[in-house]
């Protein structure tokens, strides 16, 4: 199975709204390689119709997260511009599949990031913190997917919603007790603490710095980087209603 039929699987489904089966129910050794570069030229044809990249984001970076997808690994993959969904508008369900939020902790880099990188560089190189929701919408079935399946989908990204705040990372508390409850139509579905992502949000950025450091790249100055769902993702259905609110940082809704 080469990237590049696997890519344009991805596009068609998004296109058309229609989930498709996991590839490795096909192809059960397809390989992290091969959906990083199916994940690239996913990337590429939102950047061929007129986006740019904006960051990048982390995924299954919490035990919450894993173990809500059976997947144990980390993967990262690419915001771009198109995903950036205005915060106080409905969401909109028609243009997608089955979507799903989850709360997460951002961040917006002020300073050039290379390998090594640590938790200790991350915050220094950060410019503000902010509160996020992010919207996924898997291009696979029920969102049933293998790693190098969720790779290839760049990481179900759909939209983001930012938070009101942008805060110094030292303006707030130690941010692995930065705290955060998740609220459907007002009832407590999820509380968190960053310490969810990785003991440290930062450290997930730090992953992402190392991960592709053999590739020579590195993380930019303006970059938005999302850290990965602190608990499990909700559903959100016609009437759906979601906030997170933030320690420090204020509360993220989303509506439908
Ligand atoms: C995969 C994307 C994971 C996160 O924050 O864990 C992710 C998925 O859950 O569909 O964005
Ligand atoms: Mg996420």
């Amino acid at each position: 199975m080469d990237a590049r039929s696997i890519a344009d699987a991805l596009i068609v489904a998004e296109r058309e709204r229609k989930a498709i089966a996991p590839f490795t129910d096909a192809a059960p050794d397809l390989d992290a390689d091969t959906a990083y570069q199916a994940q690239r030229m996913v990337v590429q044809h939102r950047l061929d119709r007129g986006e740019r990249v904006i960051g990048a984001k982390l995924g299954l970076t919490s035990r919450a997260k894993q173990e809500a997808m059976g997947v144990h690994e980390p993967l990262y993959g690419w915001l771009t511009s198109g995903m950036v969904h205005p915060s106080g508008e409905p969401l909109p369900l028609g243009e997608l599949i089955h979507p799903r939020v989850e709360p997460e902790i951002a961040f917006l880099i002020g300073r050039e990031l290379t390998a090594p990188a640590t938790i200790t560089s991350v915050l220094e190189a950060t410019e503000a913190v902010f509160a996020a929701v992010e919207v996924l919408d898997s291009r696979y079935e029920e969102f049933r997917f293998r790693l190098p399946d969720v790779i290839a989908d760049n990481a179900s990204a759909s939209r983001i919603v930012l938070g009101p705040r942008a805060r110094a990372a030292d303006e707030l508390c130690d941010l692995r007790l930065l705290g955060c409850v998740l609220r459907a139509r007002g009832d407590v579905v999820a509380t968190a603490a960053g310490g969810a992502v990785m003991g440290h949000p930062a450290a997930a950025v730090a992953w992402l710095v190392n991960k592709l450091s053999p590739e020579d790249w590195r993380l930019e100055r303006g970059a938005l980087v999302l850290s990965g769902g602190l608990t499990a993702p909700v559903p959100m259905r016609p009437g759906s209603v979601v906030s997170a609110e933030f320690d420090g940082l204020g509360t993220v809704d989303v509506y439908s």
